[in-house]
């Protein structure tokens, strides 16, 4: 922990604008106030960067936007689409140009959670594929400098974990560990259904050809369940394996917000 916050301090104070790189389906929860702080006491601009829009409809992207706005500039990029990438690029040019660095690089540094798409946008923005990126977190091993062209280098950084190591919810929710890995399995596709229905309730009904008609998350699952035809020998549905079902579907991005 106590190397994770000098790392973060060390690329605050090398970089000249700092891209805060969050999940664009939980962009609160993926936010970090140590990291935001840091970079505000050091007096330094930063993006918060939208990623994997792809996997999030207009309306949440919206809503996430007015809701960023006051905190700092929000970019929404899909890594994978290869959108928003131009955008990103510009106004990183624009805010090194307001805070007077000119004649030399643009140093960028990424900071995010694990898995969120650092290496990725690194890439995107890049063009190229210069930053290794990987579906299993923990791939960014240390610091790496990236040279974008047109006079940016990147930062690319490991994404430690600053939030509680036995947060499953979050582990879960960011592919950290896979459903086979997590003790609450079912405790974990609960609060994913609850997460999806309070933004995307219809994604939900589509993705698993279901009707949402009030139940609660445990209800939903049971629908879930008896779509799929994930039954025990008695009838009842076999909760571990929708469970699982659920959050593999979430990891891999078949399940929208
Ligand atoms: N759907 C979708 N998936 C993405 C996007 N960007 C990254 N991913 C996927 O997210 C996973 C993690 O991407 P990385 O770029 O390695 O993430 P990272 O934050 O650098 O991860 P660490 O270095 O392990 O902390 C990979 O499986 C990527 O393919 C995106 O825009 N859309
Ligand atoms: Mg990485």
């Amino acid at each position: 922990m106590a190397s994770y916050k000098m790392l973060v301090k060390d690329v605050i104070k090398q970089a000249d604008v700092l891209l805060e790189i969050v999940d664009a389906r939980f962009p609160q929860e993926t936010r970090n106030s140590h990291v935001e702080s840091d970079i505000i006491r050091l007096g330094k601009p930063f993006i918060i960067v939208l990623n994997k829009c792809d996997l999030v409809s207009r309306k949440s992207l919206e809503r996430s936007k007015s809701s960023l706005s006051p905190v700092a500039p929000a970019v929404f990029i899909s890594s994978k689409d290869r959108s928003g990438t131009t955008i990103l690029r510009h106004k990183i040019m624009e805010i090194a140009a307001i805070n007077g660095i000119k004649d030399r690089d643009i140093l960028v540094g990424c900071l995010g959670y694990p898995n969120v798409g650092k290496s990725s946008v690194i890439n995107g923005v890049t063009g190229r594929h210069r930053a290794g990126t990987s579906a299993i977190s923990g791939h960014t091993k240390g610091v790496q400098f990236v040279n974008a062209g047109s006079h940016i280098k990147f930062i690319d950084t490991p994404g430690v974990i600053p939030f509680d190591e036995h947060d499953e919810y979050m582990q879960g929710l960011l592919a950290i560990k896979d459903s086979t890995h997590l003790k609450d399995t079912e405790g974990v596709a609960l609060r994913i259904i609850e997460k999806i229905c309070a933004e995307n309730k219809e994604a939900l009904e589509a993705a698993y050809n279901i009707t949402i008609e009030g139940q609660d998350s445990y209800g939903i699952m049971e629908l879930i369940g008896m779509q799929s035809n994930f039954l025990k020998k008695k009838g009842e549905i076999d909760e571990m394996r929708v469970s699982k079902k659920i959050i593999d579907d979430w990891q891999r991005g078949a399940l929208v917000t």
